[in-house]
């Protein structure tokens, strides 16, 4: 997001020293089985994740500014601690959650994630995380509910980006609900075994990996069930190009550039670019939420 593909010279890379750096990479993971912190489970990718620099470094947090280094360099002001989230609408517990008690009694696992941006760069993530469906069962989504809406913090004195009156604050995301059931979608406190750096999303992030990264919002205060088809930030901003599904697809276009193929980040000298697949890759896992749905009216 948003206006534009962000096109760098590794774009133009020969696939040939693209397919020499896939070699060294392989050798580098092998290298790195034995390290607990890759242990797998069965929703993780067998891919070598991003670096640390390179996953809290290069970011989208425009309520910190609208560049790649914007959210490292100014999301430390946020206040991240104390921390609660509003959970209402269609829910037999509405109320005020502590953050402490949105993650009582879930699991929170190591889930390493493709990350694909609409923009069409990627990365893949070791996020902390437990599954969005062990909160919504938790608080109790009433028969009738249908979508799951999210809002991000609003707080100008300490975003800045959020003092540009000319963009609709807060953020505001939504799912369908069996896409919020859906056990690949998290909820997500942390990263490569720390706790969520403030420019990922602190203290407690979305993350949806067959959907374009612009749908996984950050710093979350409010959750709410819903029988209604909820706005989305981008969505309202440019219907045009951006739907409420917004899954990966490498056949459907953005109106600007092709969603084919994407820069994965961390490239480098050999980077190139590599083909997008259908939900991101995970198409085994959520293609059947989307039978006889026409994807390219619903993008
Ligand atoms: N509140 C909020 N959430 C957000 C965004 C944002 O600007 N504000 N950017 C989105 C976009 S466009 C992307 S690609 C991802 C980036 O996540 P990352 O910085 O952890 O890689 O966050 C998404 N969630
Ligand atoms: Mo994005």
């Amino acid at each position: 997001m948003p206006f534009r593909p962000d096109l760098r010279w590794s774009d133009v890379t020969p696939e040939a020293l693209f397919l020499n750096r896939r070699q060294i990479i392989a050798g580098a993971a092998a290298a790195m089985v034995a390290t607990p912190a890759l242990a797998r489970n069965k929703w993780s990718v067998d891919q070598t994740p991003n670096t640390f620099e390179e996953i809290t470094g290069y970011n989208n947090f425009y309520e910190f500014g609208w560049g790649k280094e914007d959210p490292v360099t100014y999301a430390g002001a946020l206040t991240t601690d104390p921390w609660s989230i509003e959970i209402g609408g269609m829910v037999d517990k509405p109320g005020r959650y502590d953050l402490a008690d949105v993650t009582k009694g879930q699991t929170i696992e190591e889930r390493i994630y493709r990350f694909r941006c609409v923009e069409a760069w990627s990365m893949v993530v070791p996020w902390h995380g437990f599954e969005l469906a062990g909160l919504l069962n938790r608080v109790g989504v009433q028969s009738g509910a249908k979508f799951v809406a999210f809002e991000t913090l609003l707080r100008p004195e300490e975003m800045p980006g959020q003092r540009d009156g000319s963009f609709p604050w807060p953020y505001v995301e939504g799912l369908r609900l069996d896409e919020a059931m859906h056990p690949l979608t998290i909820l997500a406190t942390g990263l490569y075994d720390r706790p969520m750096p403030n420019q990922n999303g602190a203290p407690i992030r979305l993350v949806v990996p067959w959907k374009y990264g612009f749908k996984s919002i950050k710093s979350i205060v409010k959750i709410t069930l819903t029988d209604q088809m909820p706005p989305t930030t981008w969505n309202i901003l440019q219907p045009q190009e951006y739907g409420f599904y917004a899954n990966v697809n490498p056949e459907v276009d953005h109106p600007r550039w092709s969603q084919a193929s994407e820069r994965p980040i961390g490239g480098g000298l050999f980077g190139g670019r590599v083909d997008t697949l259908m939900f991101n890759g995970y198409g085994e896992h959520v293609a059947a939420l989307y039978a006889g749905q026409d994807l390219a009216a619903d993008y």
